[in-house]
């Protein structure tokens, strides 16, 4: 089949479209080449294995005289947790009107839908405790356990990254309700090679990667007993696939989340990365600061996925970031002061704590 993947040129995209193509699929990616994210955008054209068209998703002429397709992948997205706090409309009109527009491309073509969301939406997720049971989006007492959030937990983003997310899962299901067929993935924290290395406003192993080169200490915000659900680009890029080739029937929604199951802290990331450097060793310092809309702990629950019969990850953290480490050592990239920089403009727009 012919896939239109929006944000093709990105990240993940460039992983699923170099799967697709393996598998007999024809790929098209429509992608705004954000300078936040593609420093040099002809390199991302000549990386993709198809066409790539030049078009923001939240604008209505993007989805004008594009190709006819089979299927559409929607992964064009603003995703900076910290900078959505005060770009609030760019968020807003990218991540929940591209969805709109994308969701409304594939009602008019009668085609598949999968669009990917994230972990964000269950904001601080599932804690729980001896005394209070189960409570979801904040800790009651010391002692409760933080546990992975399912597809039906309720939905508390604490981020205007989340919400968007949130109100775009929305806006697509209303969309494609009666005939549609939408697939929505919610992915932890997806890392592997090819990440952007330039975006210093998310992606703590791309900090950790600048910090390494320069031979500098690694900065974990707080006490690094955060958690999160890394997950290998690949792995995801499987999953995918696996929805595109396996769609749910019309009328019907499928929402699944996209991690290992397996929690990890900010401190293991930091030792994982540092053992994967190919130079010396460096320290670990803390910083005792939280950016707005931070969570603390999340973790993906992978019943539903092992119900459906997902292909499930087969890459845990260490090999993750040793494979993004090795691919991206030589890369162009920020430096670590790019991460200071954008940790001081949310200060000054008291976006931290
Ligand atoms: C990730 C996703 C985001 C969204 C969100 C859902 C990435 C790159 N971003 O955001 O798109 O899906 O998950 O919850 O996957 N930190 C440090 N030192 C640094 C930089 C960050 O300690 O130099 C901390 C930061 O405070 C946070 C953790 O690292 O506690 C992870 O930050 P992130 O920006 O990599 O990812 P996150 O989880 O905010």
């Amino acid at each position: 089949m012919r896939v239109l993947i929006t944000g093709g040129a990105g990240f993940i995209g460039r992983h699923l479209a170099g799967l697709l193509v393996s598998h007999g699929h024809e790929v098209v990616a429509l992608d705004m080449l954000h300078p936040q994210v593609h420093l040099d955008p002809s390199l991302a054209i000549s990386a993709f294995p198809g066409k790539v068209i030049s078009g923001d998703v939240s604008e209505p002429a993007a989805w004008h005289g594009l190709p006819a397709v089979d299927a559409l992948v929607h992964l064009a997205a603003e995703t900076g947790v910290g900078q959505s706090m005060y770009e609030v409309e760019r968020y807003r009109s990218v991540n929940v009107g591209g969805t709109r527009a994308a969701a409304q491309f594939a009602a008019a073509c009668g085609i598949p839908l999968v669009s990917l969301s994230s972990r964000a939406v269950y904001g601080e997720g599932r804690y729980e405790c001896p005394g209070h049971g189960v409570i979801f989006g904040s800790r009651c007492c010391a002692q409760a356990v933080p546990a992975p959030s399912a597809e039906d937990d309720p939905l508390r983003p604490t981020s205007v990254y989340g919400k968007t997310k949130a109100e775009a899962e929305a806006v697509a299901a209303t969309v494609l309700a009666d005939e549609g067929q939408l697939t929505i993935i919610r992915p932890q924290n997806v890392i592997g090679p090819g990440q952007a290395l330039h975006n210093p406003y998310t992606g703590v192993l791309a900090a950790f990667l600048a910090m390494l080169r320069e031979g500098k200490a690694l900065t974990v915000y707080g006490s690094g007993q955060q958690t999160r659900d890394f997950v290998h680009v690949s792995d995801l890029a499987r999953q995918i696939a696996w929805q595109l080739e396996t769609p749910p029937a019309p009328g019907r929604i499928r929402v699944v989340n996209s991690g290992t199951g397996v929690r990890s802290t900010l401190l293991d990331l930091a030792r994982a990365a540092i053992d994967a450097a190919p130079t010396g060793s460096v320290d670990i310092v803390h910083r005792d600061v939280q950016r707005a809309g931070d969570i603390e702990h999340a973790c993906a629950d992978l019943a539903r996925c092992t119900a459906l019969g997902v292909p499930l990850p087969s890459i845990g953290l260490r090999q993750s970031v040793f494979d993004f480490i090795g691919a991206s050592w030589t890369h162009p990239g920020a430096p670590a002061s790019a991460w200071d920089d954008a940790l001081r403009e949310l200060g000054d727009r008291g976006l931290t704590s």
